[in-house]
């Protein structure tokens, strides 16, 4: 462990955040969390114009600062993280070797699973998840409200981009995305083929884990006995399926018994147990907390209201 010290801007409900705070953990990275509220008012924290430039005119999370250097697509700060900060973990093998070249090629391919139409269909069509949606009430809107929300959301960018034209483009493109997601809303068809299209993408995993799992002396991770960065995105994967309520219908002890037995053992690993099981709960208790917070000037006139009315009655019963 180093005393190099980086700052993480992160969402932890967010996916690609995950994927960057399971591997800082892993390698033990000191990091100062920063956290931006994607869910926040005004089409949330990530598009102010300070974050915007902040994060190359991205927008997103997770970004990783180190000094002067900004990186902010979640696999390469994978690479940057695992390069940068020695430690007993290599989370992305040598690419001479080939477990290297295997690890590559998983990230890849999961990496390749398009999470956005996933998860925004099962917020549009609920219907589709198999033992409900876990996202948190707050967090969660439905059909109309979700189409109304993300409207909103593109008319107050586009605003910004009026007040910003140095990051007009970026804003634009920010809207752009904001339509493929109405889209994903409500284009039932399309979430059912995204959908049908992950079992093929689960089936190789199963193979793989099948291939893994003949050797006897090796733990069950997905490229061996090392837990890589294939294994995050498999994780992080897993985690969200368990989030829409979809893991009943992609694994259980019958179907892909061994993908269901690594997310089992993963779910156990500290940091993947942090990053993705306890994510909900976390967001809950900001959620709590920024409540309570909202609540403090009411709560405090109703104390001061509480002390009068009572000093008010000892007076007249001593009068
Ligand atoms: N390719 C990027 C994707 C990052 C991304 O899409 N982040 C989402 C959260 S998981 C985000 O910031 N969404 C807010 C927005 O698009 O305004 C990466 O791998 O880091």
């Amino acid at each position: 462990m180093t005393d190099r010290r980086v700052k993480l801007y992160y969402f932890p409900a967010s996916y690609y955040s995950q994927k960057a705070l399971i591997a800082a953990q892993e390698k033990e990275v000191k990091y100062e969390p920063v956290i931006i509220n994607i869910h926040g008012p005004d089409g949330g924290e990530q598009c102010t114009a300070a974050y915007m430039r902040r994060s190359a005119n991205k927008g997103k999370v997770p970004v990783l600062q180190d000094g002067e250097k900004v990186i902010t697509e979640s696999e390469d700060i994978v690479d940057y993280i695992d390069r940068e900060f020695p430690a007993d973990t290599k989370l992305v093998p040598d690419l001479s070797t080939e477990i290297g070249r295997e690890v590559a090629k998983w990230r890849k391919e999961l990496d390749a699973v398009p999470i956005e139409p996933i998860t925004f269909g099962l917020m549009g069509n609920p219907d589709l998840s198999i033992s409900g949606l876990q996202i948190p009430a707050f967090m969660r809107k439905k059909g109309t409200e979700l189409m109304a929300s993300l409207q909103i959301n593109a008319a107050k960018i586009e605003q910004l981009a009026d007040e910003h034209p140095d990051l007009r483009e970026a804003y634009m493109a920010k809207v752009s995305d904001l339509q493929k997601r109405r889209q994903f809303v409500s284009d039932k068809d399309k979430v059912v083929k995204v959908l049908d299209e992950l079992e093929t993408t689960l089936d190789q995993v199963e193979q793989q884990l099948k291939k893994v799992d003949a050797d006897p002396s090796k733990e069950l991770w997905l490229c061996g006995q090392q837990f890589t960065a294939a294994d995050i995105n498999l994780c992080i994967l897993m985690g969200r399926l368990d989030l829409l309520g979809l893991a009943g219908r992609y694994h259980n002890a019958e179907k892909r018994p061994r993908l269901h037995a690594y997310w089992e053992a993963a779910k156990k690993r500290p940091t993947v147990n942090r990053v993705t099981v306890r994510a909900i709960r976390e967001m809950m208790k900001m959620n709590v907390k920024k409540g309570l917070k909202n609540a403090l000037p009411y709560l405090g006139g109703l104390v001061t209201v509480g002390l009068a009315a009572g000093l008010a009655f000892v007076f007249a019963q001593k009068r």
